[in-house]
């Protein structure tokens, strides 16, 4: 999953990025950040089948600027890619600010910069399809009128300062957006940067609530992960921080993003499968390979508890715990997966 990270200028996109993997200040932050989520229940499989071979679902992340761009060319590769990416993470400044006003007012900056880009991108589309209509039937005309009509649509909504995600669209009217990647149609993870303090911030109620968010404090925890153990773990004691804030926190922004994992736990490899939230187990077996989900014959599923509880594959037979699937079954979080295929 490829994520933006967006923000004011110097509001701590780049810090926390290094916090994530493990750079210190003066290091520099590569182009893209590549990080795994250790999921705790691969580990536990693991532990249950003798091995350690897992490999975990990945996030990338991409500092991008486009608040503090001198040119337009720069501009529009910037936001080509935002649009490229699944969603967006906006790392909002509150260090050196306590003030809710001015986090919501900055959080709200960006997002009106955001509009504004969906805005030129939905004229850009118009243009196209007025300039292209040589050569259409009847038919095609058609769908392109009802399309631009759509779009003027869309366009009303941001020009009113509402980003897409508020638009209520039917399903079958955002099929057709699909291709257009509008940004305020992704979703919005935020990352409020704290500094050693959040309790005046973290009882507001204005903060509260701002959906799908996380306090994480960047500089701190980049400086902590350059300790040794024990005395990162005495430092988070006595500042009242979370261990494994870098793992909580991509934990977090994952099931912001509407991601779910199923697990196949195999001899060679447990491996956790990025899905999103209600997909089928057909595009589950798709994940894999497409020679699965085209010869897909039946999913075999156990629970994770359960297979925790029983310990492994046969037990979970004996038991009855292992159910067939067909291709409409909706996968559930950490659902433990064999696909029989032909
Ligand atoms: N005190 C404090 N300073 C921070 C924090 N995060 C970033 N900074 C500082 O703010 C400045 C800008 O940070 P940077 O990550 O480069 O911001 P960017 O422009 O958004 O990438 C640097 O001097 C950081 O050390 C934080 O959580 N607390
Ligand atoms: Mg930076």
């Amino acid at each position: 999953m490829d994520i933006s990270v967006l923000g004011l200028p110097q509001s701590g996109k780049s810090t926390f990025l290094k916090s994530l993997i493990k750079f210190n200040e003066t290091q520099e932050l590569p182009e893209i950040c590549t990080l795994k989520i250790n999921d705790d229940r691969l580990i536990k499989v693991g532990e249950l089948l003798g091995h350690n071979k897992l490999a975990y679902p990945e996030i990338t992340f991409k500092e991008v600027n486009i608040l503090s761009i001198k040119n337009k060319a720069a501009e529009l590769k910037e936001i080509e890619s935002i649009q490229n990416s699944y969603g967006l993470l906006l790392v909002i400044k509150c260090f050196e600010n306590n003030d809710s006003n001015q986090i919501l007012k900055d959080i709200d900056e960006i997002i009106t910069e955001l509009i504004f880009s969906d805005t030129v991108i939905i004229e850009n589309i118009i243009k196209r399809r007025i300039s292209n209509t040589k050569g259409k039937t009847k038919q095609e005309l058609e769908n392109t009128n009802s399309e631009i009509e759509l779009l003027e649509n869309l366009k009303l909504h941001l020009e009113k300062g509402e980003p897409l995600n508020s638009y209520n669209l039917p399903k079958t009217e955002l099929k057709k957006l699909g291709g257009y990647n509008l940004i305020t149609l992704k979703p919005i993870f935020i990352l409020l940067n704290y500094d050693e303090d959040k309790s005046s911030i973290e009882t507001n109620d204005n903060i509260s609530k701002i959906k799908n968010k996380y306090f994480y404090p960047s500089k701190l925890e980049m400086e902590l992960s350059e300790l040794p153990e024990n005395e990162s773990a005495e430092f988070r004691t006595s500042l009242n921080i979370k261990p494994r804030q870098d793992y909580l926190v991509l934990k977090s922004l994952f099931e912001a993003m509407g991601k779910i994992l199923f697990i196949t736990a195999g001899d060679q490899e447990i491996k956790g499968w990025e899905i999103n939230k209600g997909d089928n187990s057909l595009i589950a077996a798709s994940k894999i390979h497409s020679d699965i989900s085209k010869g897909f014959i039946r999913a075999e599923v156990i629970e994770y508890n359960t297979f925790i509880e029983l310990g492994s594959w046969n037990s979970c037979k004996k038991e009855g715990k292992v159910k067939g699937n067909g291709k409409e079954y909706i996968v559930n979080d950490g659902d433990i997966i064999n696909f029989l295929h032909s």
